[in-house]
């Protein structure tokens, strides 16, 4: 059943909200979530990491103003992406182990609609590469050459995104690691933004540089539809960071929204998806995921958070893994009260 639809109808019946949905699993179970329209948070905007704050800060001027959820987390992690001195993601993100920057990028809207460009090199802002695959191809993903062709015919210009900064770290990694690509939870970092706009919404945006000093085409989770990112109108939206082969494993994002149609709340819903990944992996040592989650009503929580109260916005951060390493940050953005 299409909710769009049913706010519609219920609008006009009395402003409740209703969606509906089955299980995955043979017995098919129905499970209906309700709301009264007025207790929906909206709009809404949640990132991961610090640097969603700034982030954060562009996409509210966008949803505030009415403007749609697909505008709001394109904008906002544009900053993150054009911000030189933040080395995963973007222009200064550190490079793979040739010393190449390579970025992967995906956005999705309300109407499953999606673009992605994998191994993209050399073009500053990947998501809104990632946009025009959306909307101006057929396709839904375009990698390396093929990508960058298209975003220079797109007139995207051509930026060397391997900063002083990112080189020399390079550089340095490359004196003691022996050429080894490294799995190291301190060494990535992707902005994933998730919002609701005021008419109901959803949209979400992923983009990254991806594990540092990783093979030379090496893409991971981040531009993956259903494992960084997955937005489905009538449940809810999830972005995933950290180790990507780990959430490609599980279809990390992707489970995160069915396990919310079917009832779970953004928080469970994480949690599950991290342990389905505990389970799955004999070697947790060094491993570092975490999910963010948004539903249809947008409710955002996540385990321990703490409430930080800024100018206009409530801002939480937020612990969300289990049992290993674990220090992924939620930041949101919405109107107070
Ligand atoms: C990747 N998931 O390339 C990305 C990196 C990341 O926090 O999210 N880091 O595997």
């Amino acid at each position: 059943m299409k909710t769009r639809r049913n706010f519609i109808k219920l609008t006009a019946l009395g402003s409740a909200a209703i969606f509906t949905s089955s299980c995955l699993t043979s017995e098919k179970k129905n499970v209906t979530v309700s709301k009264l329209q007025k207790d929906i948070k909206k709009p809404i905007v949640i990132s991961t990491w610090n640097h969603g704050l700034e982030a954060n800060e562009a996409s509210w001027k966008i949803l505030s103003k009415g403007g749609t959820a697909l505008d709001a987390v394109e904008a906002g992690v544009k900053i993150t992406e054009s911000d030189p001195n933040n080395t995963s993601v973007g222009l200064g993100g550190l490079p793979d182990r040739d010393g190449k920057v390579t970025l992967d990028a995906c956005i999705m809207d309300h109407e499953n609609n999606c673009g992605a460009v994998a191994c993209l090199q050399d073009i500053e802002n990947p998501i809104s590469v990632a946009r025009k695959v959306m909307e101006e191809t057929q396709h839904v993903m375009l990698v390396g050459e093929g990508a960058k062709q298209f975003a220079l015919e797109k007139g995207f210009k051509e930026t060397n995104l391997l900063t002083e900064k990112s080189k020399e770290a390079w550089e340095k990694w490359k004196e003691e690691s022996k050429y080894q690509p490294v799995i190291n939870s301190e060494n990535h970092d992707t902005i994933g933004m998730l919002a609701l706009d005021e008419s109901g919404n959803l949209s979400g945006a992923c983009t990254t540089s991806g594990m540092a000093y990783k093979l030379h085409g090496r893409v991971g989770d981040s531009p993956i539809i259903g494992a960084g990112l997955f937005v489905d109108n009538e449940a809810g939206a999830a972005c995933a960071t950290g180790v990507g082969e780990a959430v490609i494993r599980i279809a990390g994002s992707s489970i995160v929204v069915e396990l919310m149609r079917n009832g779970m709340s953004p928080n469970d819903a994480c949690k599950e998806a991290v342990n389905r990944i505990i389970r799955k992996h004999k070697d947790l040592a060094n491993m570092q995921v975490g999910f963010i989650a948004l539903n249809k009503f947008g409710e955002a929580d996540a385990p321990e958070l703490r409430a930080l109260m800024a100018a206009g916005f409530v801002l939480f951060l937020v612990t969300l893994l289990v049992n290993f390493i674990a220090n992924i940050i939620i930041n949101r953005t919405a109107r107070k009260g």
